[in-house]
């Protein structure tokens, strides 16, 4: 067995996380069946009893790789040595609350998390934002936790990247689709890219995704794309969680051991001008990881409609980064 990873999940109360975020952490899936887990779950007060029930829980599966639990309220013990942060916990948006409130709410919670990561964080600390505005929460976070390298902090757009690489195969067909990717905002202004994307065909032949996708398809695809998160609502009476938290698990698993060699997955990551989007701002981008570090994929080709539409994003991008910082 290798050295315990501290592990802090924020809203480990909520749906997300018993959807299946804390089973998979302790089932090896993120970080592989030899290495144990120290969790910390990060809960506010009126949450936490329903935590305790979640912790119950989770003793009753046996994990072997449930080295010690902690439930607190306190971010600062939380993130105490911390190894790896998944930041689901958020201020949901209410009925007849405003973006502008809802950013503003979401601040507070992501200033508080930021300094105490920042005095009690790691050199090496990885943060993947869940909880939304993710990008704009990821963006305020790494604001605040300044002794932290930027490139330690991220936001999930994996759920809208698996969202496209899925809806390629239901209109090819095909399996192993590869190489979708996300542009901008966590938002409905996103922008699936499916051009780069290869396939293989039930003969066992590897293709370009392209060749098989008319644009009707591609239009189809991202329409689909952006409205799931609404889909799913309308049909559950609740938002997604089973497929958010595979995708949370997804993120980290690929950043901390590596994207597979010719694949490129999508991460929310500190822009660095790429493709139109201001440098500073959180965004999603097609990127490979080797080493425990994501690098962005350069030169992707893009029509002139997809320039725009991350141009759009980009905007809204901005626009959130000043109402709040
Ligand atoms: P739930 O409302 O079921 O759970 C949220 C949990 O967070 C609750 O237990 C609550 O007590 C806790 N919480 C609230 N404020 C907190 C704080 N300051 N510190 C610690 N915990 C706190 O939401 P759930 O369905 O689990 O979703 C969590 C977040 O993920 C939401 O913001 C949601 O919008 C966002 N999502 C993001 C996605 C993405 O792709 N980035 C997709 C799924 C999801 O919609």
């Amino acid at each position: 067995f290798k050295e315990p990873l501290r592990v802090v999940v924020s809203g480990a109360a909520g749906q997300i996380s018993y959807s299946g975020l804390l089973s998979k952490l302790l089932n090896g899936d993120c970080f592989g069946r030899d290495t144990p887990i120290e969790l910390r779950l990060l809960e506010i007060p009126p949450a936490v009893r329903a935590c305790e029930g979640v912790v119950k829980e989770l003793h009753d599966c046996a994990f072997p790789l449930l080295k010690d639990i902690k439930i607190t309220t306190e971010a600062d013990e939380a993130f105490d040595g911390v190894d790896y942060a998944f930041l689901v916990g958020a201020f949901p948006r209410k009925k007849g609350m405003e973006r502008s409130d809802l950013l503003q709410r979401n601040k507070d919670i992501f200033v508080k998390q930021g300094k105490s990561l920042n005095r009690f964080g790691k050199e090496t600390t990885k943060v993947v934002v869940v909880g939304n505005p993710a990008n704009t929460n990821a963006l305020i976070c790494s604001e605040y936790a300044h002794s932290l390298p930027k490139k330690n902090f991220s936001c999930m757009s994996r759920l809208d990247h698996n969202r496209t690489i899925s809806q390629v195969a239901k209109h090819t067909g095909a399996t192993h689709v590869k190489n979708c990717c996300i542009f901008g905002n966590h938002s409905p202004t996103m922008v699936p890219v499916v051009e780069p994307a290869t396939l293989e065909t039930k003969e066992g032949l590897t293709v370009a995704a392209d060749c098989l996708l008319t644009s009707v398809s591609k239009e189809m695809i991202t329409d689909t794309v952006r409205q799931r998160g609404s889909e799913i609502i309308a049909f559950r009476g609740l938002s997604s969680a089973l497929s958010a938290a595979k995708a949370a698990v997804d993120h980290v698993k690929d950043w901390a051991s590596g994207t597979q060699p010719g694949e490129f997955v999508s991460m929310g990551v500190c822009s660095d001008g790429s493709y139109g989007v201001p440098e500073g701002l959180f965004s999603s981008y097609p990127v490979v990881c080797k080493g425990g570090e994501w690098s962005i994929v350069h030169g992707l080709g893009l029509s002139e409609a997809q320039k725009e539409a991350i141009e759009i994003s980009a905007k809204e991008l901005l626009k959130e980064a000043e109402m709040v910082l």
